[in-house]
């Protein structure tokens, strides 16, 4: 996946008409946004072609999906019928997990992102431990789309190390969990950034400031 100035943005507000505000903001600086429960629960799945439509942007929609093989295939389905370009899947629950997405996803068309490590400080108690075994288990299964934290820096150089180099890597914690991006960019191939971006003044203007930190 091509990424428009690495930056993805995250859009967690429970309203089409914010997140469309928000959207012509950015519009000019970026092509690739992530939704999630937020959005997709408050206003249905249809908000996926509606955004797709309106700025025929790149939409990953973030599901974090974690079921057995047999509903995660539904899910996925349901998820790439509706026009998402990409699905985040947990890595924790299993390669047949997994793998029931991937087969919907070269079904579809579409692609999955194997979530590896959380960024958030609970992480650190149940997924950390393992989340090196997650992105091994991902390789081995030959997806090539990984997310991994901004958070904590040392885990994402691992990460990195174990995925290779040709391996895709998304980054979410930027900004208002901590994260720094251009260091987070060392590692990753694009940053994943909310609320810095959606709760600002001037979205674009924030989007802006990213960029012009990144390129220093
Ligand atoms: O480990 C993860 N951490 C994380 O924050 C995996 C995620 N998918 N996310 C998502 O990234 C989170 O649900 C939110 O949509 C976005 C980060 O948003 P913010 O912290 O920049 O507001």
């Amino acid at each position: 996946m091509e990424v428009k100035n690495r930056i993805i943005v995250a859009l967690d507000v429970p309203d089409l008409e914010e997140a469309i505000q928000v959207l012509d903001s950015v519009r000019e600086n970026v092509d690739t946004v992530k939704i999630g429960y937020p959005l997709a629960l408050s206003q249905g799945l249809d908000s996926i072609s509606t955004i797709k439509e309106e700025f025929g942007c790149q939409v990953i929609a973030d599901f974090k999906v974690a079921d057995i093989p047999e509903t995660n295939l539904k899910i996925a389905d349901l998820t790439f019928h509706a026009g998402a370009d990409a699905i985040i899947v947990h890595g924790f629950v299993g390669d047949d997990s997994a793998q029931a997405c991937m087969d919907s996803a070269q079904r579809n068309g579409g692609e999955i992102f194997l979530l590896t490590e959380m960024s958030h400080p609970g992480a650190s108690k149940f997924i950390k431990p393992v989340s090196l075994d997650i992105a091994r288990m991902g390789v081995k299964m030959g997806i090539k789309n990984f997310v991994g934290p901004s958070t904590r820096l040392d885990r994402l150089e691992k990460i990195r190390e174990v995925i290779g180099p040709d391996s895709f890597l998304i980054s979410p914690g930027v900004g208002a969990q901590g994260g720094d991006p251009k260091d987070t960019l060392k590692f990753a191939d694009a940053i994943i950034i909310g609320r810095s971006i959606y709760l600002s003044k001037d979205p674009e203007l924030a989007i802006q400031s990213f960029i012009n930190s990144i390129e220093e």
